[in-house]
C-alpha cells in the first residue's frame, strides 16, 4: 500500500510541471470517464448526480488499495508478485496519459516516474521488512509515507496554482452593445416555489467530463475557425471582446436530465453572434457540422444549418450574468446554441471550430451511442409542493420549456382527475423557460399531481416514458404529496 502511495505521490508531483492531468491517478480517472459505456454513465449520473466525479475517484482509491493489499499479502516471501502488480499499475497509468488528447508526449514522464518510484519503494520496504522484520522497519515505512504524502500535496498545490482565476478577475465588466431587455418581475413565481428566472452563476447546473476544471488564462486562449471555409480565421480574446457584444437570455439544458430533473438553468449570456463569425470565415457549400473542440479534448457536432438559421441566436459566449464566464462554465469562451442540448452545442473552454461533414468526424457523445441531432424536447416539471400541505386549495408550481419554439399552455391534474390549465409567467423569449402555477382542490390524504406542457407548434408532451439515451427523456412529471 505504501509503495502504491509513493507511486501516486511521485506521479502527482511530476505532473504539476507537465500538466496536472498527467497525474496517473487523474489520467486513469479521465480515461475511465471516456471509456465508460453509456449505460454505466447513465447509472452514475442517476445515482450520484453531479457528485459522480468524486465518487469515481473514491471508487478508484478503494479498488487500488484492495489490489495493493492483495499484492502485499502475495509478496510475503518473494517480492515479485508485488512488483508485478505495481508494474501493471504503472503501465495502465502510462496508457491513460498517452491516450489523453490534451497531453503531449512529455507528459509520459509523470507515469514513468510514478512507475519507477513505486517499484523502488516496494523493493526498499520489502527488503527492510524481510531482513529486519516489520516492526523494526517502522522508520522506512514512516519515511515513505511522509515523503509520498508531501510529494502528493506539493504536486496538488503546484499543479493547480496556475489557475485562470487571476486572468478572469482582470477581465473587468463585459458591457453588451446590444443588451437583452430587462427580465420582467412576473417572469418567475419564486415565491410559489419555482426557481428564480435567472439562475445565479453559482447555482447554474454543471455537466462535463473534466475531472480537473481546465484552467485557460484569456491571454493564452485563441479560437481557430477552419475546415470547409473560404479563409481560416484565428481570434484572440481581445479580438472577440473588442467586437460589439450581444446579450441573450437562454435556458440551457442537458440531454441527461431525467423527467423532473435538475439539469436546466437560465442565464444572460454575453458574447458575439456565432453565425457572424462563421460568415466572416465563409462557410463552404457542403459543410454540415460545426465540430467544436475544447482545450481538454471534448468535442461536439452542431448542425451548420441550425447555427446559420436567421434569428437562431447561436453565440460564442464570454460572459454570464454580467461577469466573465465562471471557470467551470467555460472561461474564457464557450458555445451556446438556443434550442439544442448542451452535448451537441455548448462546448466549454472551446478553442477550435472546424466546418466539416457528418461522415468525416464523430463528436464525443456520438461515439458513445447518443444521437447525432439533439434538439431540446418540450418538457415540464413540478417544483412545489415539496412534501406535506394543508388540505383544501393546494398551490402547485413549476417550470416548462420548449426552447426556440415557446410554451403555449401548461396543464396540471390532481390524481387522475381532469386537466386544469395553469397560469403562465410572462414570456421573456421563446429560448427561455416559462414558469407556471395552478390551484388544485385536495381533500385530506395522499395525492399525486401531474403536469404536461403544450408548445407553440401545437405539440403536447407525450406521456410515453423515454430514457435520456439517446436523445433526451420524455414523459409527464408526477409528484406525490399528502394533504393534512
Ligand atoms: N468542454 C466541455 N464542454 C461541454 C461539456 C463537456 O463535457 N466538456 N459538456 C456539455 C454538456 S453535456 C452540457 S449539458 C453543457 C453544460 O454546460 P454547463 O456545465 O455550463 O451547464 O456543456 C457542454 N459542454
Ligand atoms: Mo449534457
Amino acid at each position: 500500500m505504501l509503495a502504491l502511495v509513493a507511486a501516486l505521490g511521485a506521479g502527482h508531483l511530476v505532473a504539476a510541471f507537465v500538466g496536472i492531468g498527467a497525474s496517473p491517478y487523474l489520467a486513469v480517472g479521465n480515461a475511465a470517464i471516456d471509456l465508460t459505456p453509456t449505460w454505466l454513465k447513465d447509472f452514475a449520473v442517476s445515482a450520484f448526480g453531479t457528485n459522480d466525479k468524486p465518487v469515481l475517484l473514491a471508487g478508484m482509491a478503494v479498488v487500488m488499495v484492495l489490489l495493493a493489499v492483495v499484492a502485499g499479502l502475495l509478496s510475503r516471501e518473494r517480492p515479485w508478485p508485488g512488483q508485478l502488480i505495481i508494474a501493471v499499475f504503472g503501465v495502465v497509468g502510462c496508457l491513460a496519459v498517452w491516450s489523453r488528447p490534451d497531453l503531449g508526449q512529455a507528459a509520459l514522464i509523470a507515469p514513468l516516474v510514478s512507475l519507477a518510484a513505486g517499484v523502488l519503494a516496494f523493493r526498499w520496504l520489502h527488503h527492510a521488512a524481510l531482513t529486519r522484520g516489520v516492526s523494526a522497519s517502522r522508520r522506512q515505512f514512516l519515511v515513505t509515507a511522509v515523503v509520498a504524502g508531501v510529494a502528493g500535496l506539493v504536486g496538488q498545490w503546484a499543479g493547480t496554482r496556475k489557475d485562470a482565476g487571476s486572468s478572469r478577475a482582470a477581465i473587468g465588466p463585459l458591457v453588451p452593445a446590444q443588451p437583452a431587455p430587462p427580465v420582467p418581475a412576473d417572469a418567475d413565481f419564486a415565491k410559489l416555489g419555482t426557481p428564480p428566472f435567472i439562475t445565479p452563476n453559482g447555482d447554474f447546473y454543471r455537466i462535463d467530463t473534466a475531472l480537473v476544471v481546465p484552467q485557460l488564462p484569456a491571454q493564452d486562449w485563441s479560437l481557430r475557425i477552419h475546415g470547409m471555409v473560404d479563409r481560416e480565421l484565428t481570434f484572440s480574446y481581445d479580438d472577440i471582446r473588442r467586437r460589439p457584444l450581444v446579450e441573450r437570455v437562454v435556458t440551457l439544458c442537458c440531454v441527461s436530465n431525467p423527467v423532473g430533473g435538475p439539469y436546466i438553468s437560465t442565464s444572460r449570456f454575453v458574447g458575439v453572434d456565432l453565425a457572424e463569425l462563421l460568415t466572416e470565415a465563409g462557410v463552404q457549400r457542403g459543410a454540415q457540422q460545426l465540430f467544436s473542440t475544447s482545450t481538454d479534448g471534448f468535442t461536439a457536432g452542431t448542425p451548420v444549418s441550425t447555427i446559420m438559421e436567421p434569428g437562431r441566436g447561436a453565440m460564442l459566449a464570454i460572459g454570464m450574468n454580467g461577469e466573465p464566464l465562471p471557470i467551470e462554465h467555460g472561461f474564457p469562451a464557450r458555445l451556446v446554441v438556443p434550442g439544442l442540448y448542451g452535448y451537441v452545442s455548448a462546448t466549454k473552454w472551446v478553442t477550435d471550430l472546424e466546418l466539416t461533414t457528418w461522415d468525416a468526424k464523430q463528436a464525443y457523445w456520438l461515439q458513445r451511442g447518443w444521437a447525432e441531432q439533439g434538439p431540446i424536447k418540450t418538457e415540464s416539471r413540478i417544483d412545489a409542493p415539496d412534501g406535506g400541505v394543508a388540505a383544501g386549495k393546494v398551490r402547485v408550481a413549476g417550470i416548462a420549456w420548449a426552447q426556440h419554439t415557446g410554451i403555449d399552455k401548461v396543464e396540471v391534474r390532481l390524481d387522475s382527475g381532469p386537466w386544469q390549465q395553469a397560469v403562465l409567467s410572462a414570456e421573456v423569449t421563446t429560448d427561455t423557460w416559462r414558469m407556471w402555477w395552478a390551484e388544485l382542490d385536495a381533500a385530506p390524504g395522499p395525492h399525486s399531481a401531474t403536469v404536461r406542457a403544450t408548445d407553440r407548434s401545437g405539440y403536447t408532451q407525450t406521456d410515453r416514458l423515454a430514457d435520456v439515451v439517446p436523445d433526451g427523456a420524455t414523459g409527464w412529471h408526477t409528484i406525490t404529496f399528502t394533504a393534512h
